[in-house]
Parts: C-alpha cells; sequence; structure tokens
C-alpha cells in the first residue's frame, strides 16, 4: 500500500498561502499581509484565511475556525511566523498549539521586535514540528514595507521614475515635469508600463511629489487600479511657500488625502487649502535648504504610513537621493532616445549610487529596474 508523504504537497500548499496572502495587498497595512492554508495528512484543505486590518482576525485563526476539528493533526501553511504577543487579537502560537496542528510550514520569522521568532519558540516547546523559508524571498518581498515600518517607525521609501535611455524623464527643459502634459504622445513609457505605476500605487500608502511637478504637470497623484484599498492613498506634496494652486487637480479632488508639508506659516493660505479638505503641516527645513526629509517621514511614520512612492521630477528626484532616505528604485526605461532637450533624471545629484539585488521586469516595449539602496529588514 502507498503511503503519502505528508511533504509531497508542501509547495503547493505554501504557495497557496501566499497567494491568499497577497488578497491582503492595501486591506492590511499598517499590518502585514498574511495568509494561511490548513492541510491534512493525505493532502486535503481543510482551511484558509488572510488577514485584512478592518476584519481584525488574523490569518491563522481564519483558517483554523474553517477548519474546526479537522485540524488536528494537520499541517499549517502560513507566511508568516505566528504571532506571540497580546495585540488587538490573542497570541496565533497559543491558538495553533490549542487546535493540535502537528506541524507548521512557514516562510518566514516576523520582523515585528515584538515578535522576532518567539512565536516558533513557543511551537516547538509544545513539540510541534516546524519547517521554515519555504518561498521565503517572495513573503519578505510581499512585506518589506511592514519590515522597515514596524522596525523604524518610518515607511520604506520609493522612488519611482521613467526614463529614455539616455535617461531624460520629460521632454523641454523644465526640471520640474515628470511627464509633461497629459497628452498620449507625451509619455515616456506605454500604457502597459503605467498600468503597473497604478499597481506600485496601489500598493503604496503615500505618495509624494514636489510643488514644482503639481506646476508643471497637474498631476492627479491617484491609485486608479479600482481595487479596493482600505485607506485612500494619502497624497504629500512638498511646498515650502504654500504654492499649491487652488484650481489643480489635487486640490480639487481632496477629500481628507491631501497632506501638504510647508515651512510657510501664513495662515490665510493655510485656511484656504483646509477649506477644502486638505490638510497642512509645518515641517523644519534640513540643512540643504530643502524641507526635511527625514522629519516628514517621521510624521508619516507617527500617521501609520508603512510605505512611500515618490514621484517627482529631477530635482526631487536628486535632492531625495542625496539625502540617503530613499530605500529602493523602480526605474522604467522605454526604448528611446531624447537627446539634448530633454530634462535628465537627477539634475544635481552630488554621489553615485549602486542597487542591490536588482530585479528585471519587461512590460510591452518598456522594461523596468527595481533595485535597493538599503535593506528594508535590517536595523
Ligand atoms: C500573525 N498572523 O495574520 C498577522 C500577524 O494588532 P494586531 O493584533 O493585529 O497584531 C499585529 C501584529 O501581529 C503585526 O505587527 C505582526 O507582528 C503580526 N501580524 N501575525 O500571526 C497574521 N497579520
Ligand atoms: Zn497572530
Amino acid at each position: 500500500m502507498q503511503t503519502s508523504n505528508p511533504h509531497d504537497h508542501d509547495e503547493q500548499f505554501a504557495r497557496r498561502a501566499l497567494e491568499l496572502a497577497r488578497q491582503g495587498i492595501a486591506l492590511t497595512s499598517p499590518n502585514p499581509c498574511v495568509g494561511a492554508v490548513i492541510a491534512t495528512p493525505d493532502g486535503t484543505i481543510v482551511g484558509e484565511g488572510f488577514h485584512t486590518y478592518e476584519g481584525k482576525k488574523h490569518a491563522e485563526i481564519l483558517a483554523l475556525e474553517q477548519a474546526g476539528t479537522r485540524a488536528r493533526g494537520a499541517t499549517i501553511y502560513v507566511t508568516l511566523e505566528p504571532c506571540s504577543h497580546q495585540g488587538r487579537t490573542g497570541p496565533c502560537a497559543d491558538a495553533v498549539i490549542a487546535t493540535g496542528i502537528a506541524r507548521v510550514v512557514c516562510s518566514m520569522e516576523d520582523p515585528n521586535p515584538q515578535v522576532a521568532g518567539r512565536g516558533f519558540a513557543k511551537l516547538r516547546a509544545a513539540g510541534i514540528q516546524v519547517d521554515m523559508n519555504l518561498f521565503e524571498a517572495d513573503a519578505r518581498k510581499l512585506n518589506e514595507a511592514f519590515a522597515k515600518y514596524i522596525r523604524h517607525k518610518a515607511p520604506l521609501v520609493t522612488l519611482k521614475s521613467a526614463m529614455t535611455l539616455d535617461g531624460k524623464i520629460a521632454r523641454g527643459t523644465d526640471l520640474d515635469a515628470s511627464v509633461r502634459g497629459t497628452a498620449r504622445t507625451d509619455w515616456i513609457t506605454g500604457e502597459v508600463a503605467r498600468a503597473h505605476v497604478q499597481q506600485l500605487r496601489h500598493q503604496s500608502d503615500a505618495i509624494l511629489t514636489g510643488i514644482g511637478t503639481v506646476l508643471a504637470d497637474d498631476p492627479l497623484l491617484t491609485d486608479r487600479t479600482g481595487l479596493p484599498r482600505r485607506r485612500s492613498l494619502l497624497r504629500v506634496v512638498l511646498d515650502s511657500h504654500l504654492r499649491l494652486p487652488l484650481a489643480s487637480r489635487i486640490s480639487q479632488s481632496a477629500r481628507e488625502d491631501v497632506l501638504v508639508f510647508t515651512e510657510d506659516t501664513d495662515l490665510s493660505r493655510k485656511n484656504e487649502l483646509e477649506k477644502l479638505g486638505i490638510r497642512v503641516e509645518l515641517v523644519p527645513r534640513s540643512g540643504d535648504n530643502a524641507l526635511d526629509l527625514s522629519a516628514i517621514l517621521n510624521r508619516l511614520g507617527e500617521l501609520e504610513i508603512t510605505s512611500l512612492l515618490i514621484e517627482g521630477g529631477s530635482h526631487l528626484n536628486a535632492s531625495v537621493l542625496d539625502s540617503r532616505l530613499v530605500d529602493k528604485v523602480f526605474l522604467f526605461l522605454a526604448p528611446k532616445i531624447f537627446g539634448d532637450a530633454g530634462v535628465p533624471f537627477a539634475a544635481g545629484l552630488h554621489q553615485s549610487i549602486e542597487f542591490t539585488n536588482p530585479q528585471f521586469h519587461q512590460f510591452a516595449d518598456d522594461c523596468a529596474i527595481e533595485g535597493y539602496l538599503s535593506d528594508p529588514y535590517s536595523g
């Protein structure tokens, strides 16, 4: 008689758990995306779940509730270490132990310092077999913003830009333009790449640009994927002198989802903006004559913003890269050359920068390089 090996289905179920976890994108922040699958030794799935912030319950609990008594002797596949602490809910490790689960297959340790291995220790102490690191790279990538936020109380900062092969982000000479105009022929990249930008926005809690780009391009900076999200994408504008036009598309579409950082103390201007549903906050200047990005990131952390996408013009690109506060880049490259008339990607950048762990993507006729300036899991 052939007996089935309980490890036969590991990859299949761990991959399913990841797929479930991804269903939480934009619904879990500031918590991580987590998915769980429970399978009996003969390879039957008896429970599934994924966490959402509003739903409160953690992925394991949802899967355990579905499995009921069938969880006894079963294996749970979970993308993140079951928690060990009392948060808005009780510890998942305790619940897993209580139901008689025999084995836990987990993709990664929880970067939350309150957990960080204690969940695994509890499970092992109860005699449960714990197998780790299946699809670890995918799980870690999915929760890289959470990892940065939960340890540093500041968002993961991604600089996004689209440029030609000679590094030009717009036609013309206006250094504040990121994508000049809205006519189709003005775009650097094609439709497929631009649809991916919408996905990047969807995965982000906030987006940031400079006032120069608002004045040059009048962008909307919204998430137009049409996919559900727990909180609106927070649109952040760096605007030292409160020049944001009341008639701009950002101002006109504000629904408590626009935050302007300024050093301008003009109260009447502030009131006008606030009447439109725009929040205005004061920040100091840093040494290099720009608003203090570090203070801004800390403030966004206070607002439980775990991820920030920067989409700006040439000046902003240079100043944020120089500040060393960018964690990663997502740079689209279009098969074009603009020559002398084009706006450079980062005019006035004072240093050379190399990216680690580069990943190459293709979007129809365009490509993109995703790379890191810092490890979101360090520190
Ligand atoms: C899990 N499974 O599905 C999630 C976990 O405030 P709470 O109670 O929701 O706790 C949030 C913390 O719990 C979060 O920072 C992370 O460490 C962990 N998230 N853990 O076992 C889950 N979402
Ligand atoms: Zn938990």
